[in-house]
């Protein structure tokens, strides 16, 4: 029964005449995509390049979403026909797209077979990701899988019922192989280092504790392209879905809301073909690796400081952390005068006009980012955000003051209890180790040394680091006994 206060397909021609809209006929459109984690991050970046290459006439490269875990997106999204909005929103105001790119969707523990059955299926020739960072299974340090990680022991047992990316995706190779099909192309689209080297070792040693013929087959004929991928995606909120109906006319229960900036920098290895995604302004490379670099240490690295400490200090959203004495001149100083020397050169970008553009991204008043949000599963986000960098400049005899500071930020976080004594909703798949050791700890020397020995996210070497450890302990010292707000505003630029 069509809801005609809803957002669907026939809802299409009677929407306001400047929100875009899809051009091209959908139900012409192959699914050649299949997409693990149709979260909002994906439905505002690469679903948005795609809906541009369909509107350009090849309509080989639908994307048939599927969620891993949770049916919401599912369920919000297949009553309109899989459309959904995006808001492009700055200081200057708001523009509307209804994007057509994302034809089905799928929620995997309901119906594992039905989506390898998707997988496995001729016309898919890749299979791309954004299933977060602890989405691979994997040790943060040192990017190799995670063996005993309750879905690897569980999809190893049960390979025809896998729950993690790496079962759905080697199950599915399997699958294609027993058909005489090629393999796709594993596209990662996490902000993972080196993402498509590290998805491509995890899966060959997943494959290999399978079956070691099986491995050997992963390992030659899958290609797993390197991406660097960036637009600020923050969580939608009833107030985001009330605004975006009241400019449509009609209900979309799953907009998304990001700023105009997107970039995509994609290694160009694919095994079957794949769209023009350059045509609608990604490009293409033959190494992704100095672009990684520079986002994950200057881009990500700044927001999982401002959040640690701009949650600390009280602030909800990463604008009014930006606006607060001293956050700016802060993540100024960690980009341009420890992130940005570690790092090789960029094609096209001068560390000072990218480090002002983020700056400038991050102040954005129309994004209500929430620290809360970034501050999720630092674990697994400090090691390629704050501790690569921190190796680099060790290595280098370079002070690291700030980095060290990001890093106490997020000590002073996982303890869970705030400024005030309140409790931190702390979201993070190691968040009871963490409690459990840092329950009781007071001093910045006990909290630092129970905090370093967590080897999964410090590796084996940092914690022998006198320099590291004196440096975090004093920037936790001064949080714990001064609080974020004061030790940041007096943090030299
Ligand atoms: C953020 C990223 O939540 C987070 O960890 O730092 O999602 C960030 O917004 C994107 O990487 C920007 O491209």
């Amino acid at each position: 029964m069509i809801d005609p206060s809803r957002l669907g397909a026939d809802a299409l021609a009677h929407l306001p005449t400047g929100v875009a809209r899809p051009t091209y006929d959908r139900t012409s459109v192959e699914s050649g995509i299949v997409h693990l984690g149709i979260g909002a991050f994906h439905r505002a970046h690469q679903a948005i390049y795609t809906d541009a290459v369909l509107a350009a006439g090849d309509r080989r490269w639908g994307i048939l979403g599927a969620s891993l875990r949770s049916p919401e997106t599912r369920d919000a999204l297949t009553p309109q026909d899989g459309l959904y909005t995006m808001a492009v929103r700055d200081a200057a105001g708001e523009s509307l797209q209804v994007v057509g790119s994302i034809t089905r969707l799928l929620v995997a523990p309901e119906d594992p077979a039905a989506l390898l059955a998707a997988m496995a299926a001729p016309a898919t020739r890749i299979v791309s990701l954004t299933v977060t960072e602890k989405g691979y299974c994997h040790r943060p340090a040192t990017g190799e899988l995670d063996e005993d990680h309750p879905d690897v022991r569980h999809d190893l047992a049960h390979p025809d019922r896998p729950r993690s990316a790496p079962g759905f995706i080697v199950e599915a190779l399997r699958m294609r192989r027993a058909a005489g099909l090629p393999a796709f192309t594993a596209l990662c689209c996490d902000n993972l280092p080196h993402n498509g080297a590290t998805l491509q070792r995890v899966l060959s040693r997943f494959a290999a504790l399978r079956d070691p013929d099986l491995g050997r087959y992963v390992d030659g004929e899958l290609r797993c392209p390197s991406t660097m991928v960036d637009r600020i995606v923050p969580a939608t909120t009833d107030a985001d879905r009330a605004s975006i109906a009241a400019a449509l006319g009609c209900i979309d229960v799953w907009p998304v809301v990001t700023e105009p900036f997107s970039q995509w920098v994609i290694e160009d290895r694919f095994s079957q073909g794949r769209p023009e995604w350059d045509r609608a302004g990604a490009t293409f490379v033959s190494d992704v690796a100095p672009y990684e670099l520079a986002k994950l240490r200057l881009l990500n690295g700044s927001h999982s400081t401002l959040a640690y400490l701009g949650y600390l200090a009280g602030h909800e959203t990463v604008a009014d952390t930006m606006a607060a004495p001293g956050f700016a001149a802060l993540v100024r100083g960690l980009m341009l005068r420890e992130a940005a020397p570690t790092l090789p050169a960029v094609p096209g970008l001068d560390p000072e006009s990218y480090a002002a553009s983020l700056i400038e991204r991050f102040r954005n008043p129309a994004l209500r980012h929430r620290t809360w949000q970034i501050a999720m599963d630092g674990s697994q986000k400090l090691p390629q955000r704050l501790l690569g960098t921190v190796r680099d400049r060790l290595a280098a005899g370079q002070p690291i003051a700030r980095l060290a500071l990001g890093v106490a930020g997020w000590m002073r976080y996982v303890t869970g209890i705030d400024e005030q004594q309140r409790p931190i909703d702390v979201r993070d798949p190691l968040a009871d180790d963490l409690r459990r050791r840092t329950a009781g700890l007071t001093s910045a020397e006990a909290l630092v040394a129970a905090l370093l020995a967590v080897e999964p996210v410090f590796g084996p070497d940092l914690p022998q680091s006198l320099l590291f450890r004196s440096a975090v302990e004093a920037a936790l010292s001064s949080l714990l006994h001064h609080g974020a707000a004061a030790t940041v505003a007096q943090t030299s630029a």
